[in-house]
């Protein structure tokens, strides 16, 4: 990076007002792709029968404790479901000395999004499962997380 700054700079010198602009736009993308490279939440995007729905959690790795959840749910034609009944549901196997844990709360639907707080007790492996009801028909999302 040094080096770049360096060389950005006797570019500079040599009185170039294009090249300082695509070194400023460089240094711009350079920031975006960092940004993007260390975005902090964690992510799982996931089909759910018709739905594609999309799980954001504020930490990343999920943490012992509590993690808010945002899942925004969209039909085939890309618009937000708004109206459907959500719960998620965690759960760990049961291991030696620990008899199998599930929990279940309920998401609340807020703007565009359903929010949920998941708290895990423990660290290690669990799975989640996020239950779309709209109408007669009940959608599941399944992935797991490693808590820490
Ligand atoms: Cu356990």
């Amino acid at each position: 990076m040094t080096a770049f700054v360096k060389h950005s700079i006797n570019m500079k010198e040599k009185g170039g007002r294009d090249m300082k602009k695509i070194i400023v736009i460089v240094i711009s993308l350079m920031v975006v792709m960092t940004a993007i490279a260390f975005a902090k939440e964690y992510e799982v995007k996931k089909k759910a029968g018709d739905f594609d729905v999309e799980v954001t959690i504020d930490k990343n790795p999920p943490v012992v404790g509590k993690n808010n959840m945002e899942i925004g749910i969209k039909d085939p034609s890309g618009k937000y479901v708004t109206d459907a009944k959500v719960k998620v549901e965690y759960g760990m196997s049961a291991m030696p000395g620990m008899p199998a844990m599930d929990y279940k709360t309920d998401a609340t639907s807020e703007g565009n999004e359903y929010k949920a707080v998941m708290e895990l007790s423990m660290s290690g492996p669990w799975n989640v499962t996020i239950k779309i009801t709209r109408g007669e028909k009940t959608s599941k999302v399944k992935f797991s997380v490693d808590a820490q």
